[in-house]
């Protein structure tokens, strides 16, 4: 079983990133082998739950207010519609509903007790509940923790240079600050960021060192690519090659062997035996659905056709696919069955 490690040196992230592609594929393939079922990938199902007119400047993102990506800003949505797409979701296969709202920062009003109600509904029906809602204080952390909800996604984005030139509305340290929040309150912590946004190799690297010096590691880490949208500033980035992305995600699964790695962002536009790769490589989870929560994603039923055939199957909610949790009890009682079966030959 790998060890978990908080002291990673930005030199031997780099070391791993760049290693021959095969050998990194191999290395994180059996990484991902020894602690994870590696025929089970978490597919999560996001519902934007309040669309547009955010006020932050994020360049990658559809949803701020200031530019004009032709997307009509909404109100939150009314909480039995959202139990509503969540039960679509839950039999559709999604284990995990993910919501999300176009704030810069969640704030003590009517509206989030109204997200309270939504958490608190979605959870009764058995599935992970996460929320990414923007900056979190301890208070509304413990509050979102009491009304049921498993995971809180809150996305560091690139590395810390290059932070400055994606957004200027908020600092890096407010988005550490909000996972120290999420995590005193005992919520799973997602955090993970985004490829393609014209950031160099180092930049990357930088977001591993940050991610893989986080203690604990994140739970779980999405790996998006950028979605380019007409409008946003980052409009004219070209799609990143798929080694880059295969790369991410194996240095992703060696440096923090028991998160679960997302497949984020960007997939509609990989191929099958792409998005084989990054699932070799060690990513084991998807957001599946038509919609991200404003740009197209895999319908369920492409997700399934691909599921098929890969031989992959959905990781049950609430069950951490982790090996090293059921595989022993799996192995011995399969060892007492065999032993068993010798005795009455
Ligand atoms: N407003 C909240 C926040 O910023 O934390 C929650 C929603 S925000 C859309 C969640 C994350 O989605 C961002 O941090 C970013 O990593 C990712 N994201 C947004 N737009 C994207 C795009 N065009 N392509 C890829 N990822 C994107
Ligand atoms: C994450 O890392 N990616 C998801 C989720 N967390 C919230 C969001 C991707 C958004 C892509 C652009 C859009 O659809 O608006
Ligand atoms: Fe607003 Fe979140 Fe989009 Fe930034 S990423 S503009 S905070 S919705």
């Amino acid at each position: 079983m790998s060890s978990l490690r908080h002291n990673w040196k930005t030199e031997e992230i780099q070391a791993i990133h760049d290693k021959p592609l095969l050998d990194l594929i191999f290395e994180a393939a059996s990484i991902h082998r020894e602690n994870f079922d590696p025929q089970k990938v978490q597919v999560s199902s996001l519902i934007s739950i309040k669309t547009g007119g955010c006020p932050e400047d994020c360049s990658y993102c559809p949803q701020a207010a200031r530019y004009n990506t032709g997307l009509e800003a909404q109100g939150l949505m009314k909480t039995d519609a959202v139990l509503e797409m969540a039960k679509r979701a839950k039999n559709q296969g999604a284990s995990r509903v993910c919501l999300g709202a176009a704030w810069r920062e969640v704030k003590d009003n009517n509206q989030f007790d109204q997200v309270l109600d939504m958490v608190k509904g979605i959870t009764n029906m058995g599935v992970e509940v996460c929320c990414t809602l923007g900056m979190l204080n301890e208070n509304q952390a413990d509050k979102l923790k009491k009304a049921g909800l498993y995971a809180y996604n809150h996305n560091i984005d690139t590395g810390q240079d290059y932070y400055k030139s994606i957004i200027s509305t908020r600092t890096y340290d407010d988005r550490l600050n909000t996972l120290k929040n999420v995590q005193k309150a005992k919520i799973s912590v997602c955090s993970g960021g985004i490829i393609g946004m014209g950031e160099t190799k180092k930049d990357r690297i930088g977001m591993l060192t940050t991610l893989s010096n986080l203690t604990p590691h994140p739970d779980s880490v999405p790996i998006n690519t950028l979605v380019a949208v007409k409008g946003t500033p980052l409009e004219k980035q070209k799609e990143v090659p798929i080694w880059d992305l295969i790369r991410m995600i194996a240095t992703a699964r060696i440096i923090m062997p028991h998160s679960v790695v997302r497949l984020s962002a960007g997939r509609n536009s990989r191929r099958a035996q792409d998005q084989a790769l990054c699932f070799l490589a060690g990513a084991n989870s998807i957001f599946s659905g038509e919609k991200l929560l404003t740009t197209p994603n895999p319908e369920f039923n492409e997700d399934k056709e691909l599921f098929s055939l890969l031989g992959l199957k959905e990781t049950p909610a609430f069950e951490s696919s982790q090996r090293e949790k059921k595989q022993p009890a799996f192995e011995s009682s399969q060892r007492e069955k065999s032993q068993a079966a010798s005795l009455t030959q």
